[in-house]
């Protein structure tokens, strides 16, 4: 099945549906999305990391779960397929596909599915509308990156800190300088470096075209990611999809602060949904880069907007009394596109 999850896009599969070889798996999924090829021509990919993604699901066997989600990034333009990292965009169309491949009942107007995330081993919850029993994709609920409105998927994470570099704060310090900059190496979900735009010499108000074409930028901030990568316990970060690098600033628009991403080696049109967690909670770390350019209310819950490129995502964040974030909430939606057979 095609789904739009979030503002990504890709392939919704059933795990009995693949070959359980993870070479022949591989080879499978390059040759559906057309990679590796800039222009993905001669496969489904849309020639953008955010269309080449793809989502493998089955029922789970473990206590309080419902279904298990691997999530995998097709690069483009090389031939890798990488499993480090989470996907919470994808995420949003996970229950609505269990529930439609019959994985999940649905229970009432809404369904609750409870998803293990086995790139990280992590649950999340994710709420379906269901009405009359089957997963509705029609709804007023409307996320920037998107036109138009859609049934409302919220998305509930716990327990994200160290996701995949085993601690919030790999390092155990707020800030690390690499190359002379300030930077917060952080995995609330997702691993990211958050940086200042200033401070690499963009504004981070830029639109996504201009920050592709920017080559010297992305030479400076590769050179830190893969410094960064031992750092943040990932290794050598080469062909990898983490870490991910956020430039803030100030936020222009009521919102908390202003993210441009790249994901690695493309600038995000908004940003992802754990990146957008993992940059909310370093806005709450003292002393860090994003601390200085965000505004945040106080109380034991937040609710941070980040400004991306094309408007904002709201994260809600629960925290303890120490100060700890506990867990994060997120609104998305989903759509089911085509449903078939795809040729390799
Ligand atoms: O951070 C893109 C996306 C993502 C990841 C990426 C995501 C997340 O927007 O949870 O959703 O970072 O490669 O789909």
């Amino acid at each position: 099945m095609w789904m739009r999850g979030g503002t990504s896009k890709g392939a919704f599969f059933l795990a009995s549906d693949l070959p359980a070889d993870v070479a022949a798996r591989d080879a499978f999924l390059l040759r559906i999305m057309g990679s590796p090829d800039a222009r993905q021509i001669d496969g489904m990919g849309g020639a953008d990391p955010l269309t080449s993604k793809v989502a493998i699901v089955s029922r789970s066997d473990r206590d309080d779960v419902d279904i298990d989600y691997l999530f995998l990034q097709i690069f483009v333009d090389r031939a890798i397929v990488a499993d480090t990292q989470n996907c919470g965009n994808m995420l949003a169309g996970v229950g609505p596909f269990a529930i439609e491949r019959g994985l999940v009942d649905a229970a009432g107007d809404e369904t609750r599915v409870a998803i293990y995330m086995a790139n990280t081993a992590q649950v999340a919850v994710a709420t379906v509308a269901t009405p009359g029993g089957r997963v509705s994709y029609a709804g007023s609920a409307k996320i920037d990156g998107v036109p138009g409105t859609s049934a409302p998927i919220p998305l509930e994470f716990r327990d994200t800190a160290g996701s995949t570099c085993g601690a919030l704060l790999p390092t155990g310090n707020a800030v690390d300088r690499i190359d002379g900059v300030a930077c917060t190496l952080i995995d609330n979900g997702m691993p990211c470096i958050v940086l200042k735009a200033v401070d690499v010499g963009v504004t981070g108000y830029e639109d996504r075209d201009l920050l592709d074409g920017a080559t010297e930028l992305k030479a400076r901030i590769e050179a830190i990611r893969l410094k960064a990568g031992p750092m943040m316990n990932l290794g050598d970060v080469r062909a990898q999809s983490v870490p991910k690098v956020m430039l803030v600033a100030e936020p222009r628009f009521g919102g908390s602060i202003t993210v441009r991403s790249f994901i690695p080696h493309r600038a995000h049109a908004t940003i992802g949904v754990l990146a957008a967690v993992s940059v909310a909670t370093a806005c709450l770390i003292d002393g860090s880069p994003a601390a200085a350019v965000a505004v945040v209310a106080d109380g034991p819950r937040k609710t941070l907007s980040v400004e991306h490129p094309t408007g904002e995502m709201s994260c809600v964040l629960n925290l303890s009394a120490d100060g700890t974030v506990t867990s994060a909430a997120l609104l998305r939606t989903a759509r089911k596109l085509m449903d078939g057979d795809v040729f390799a």
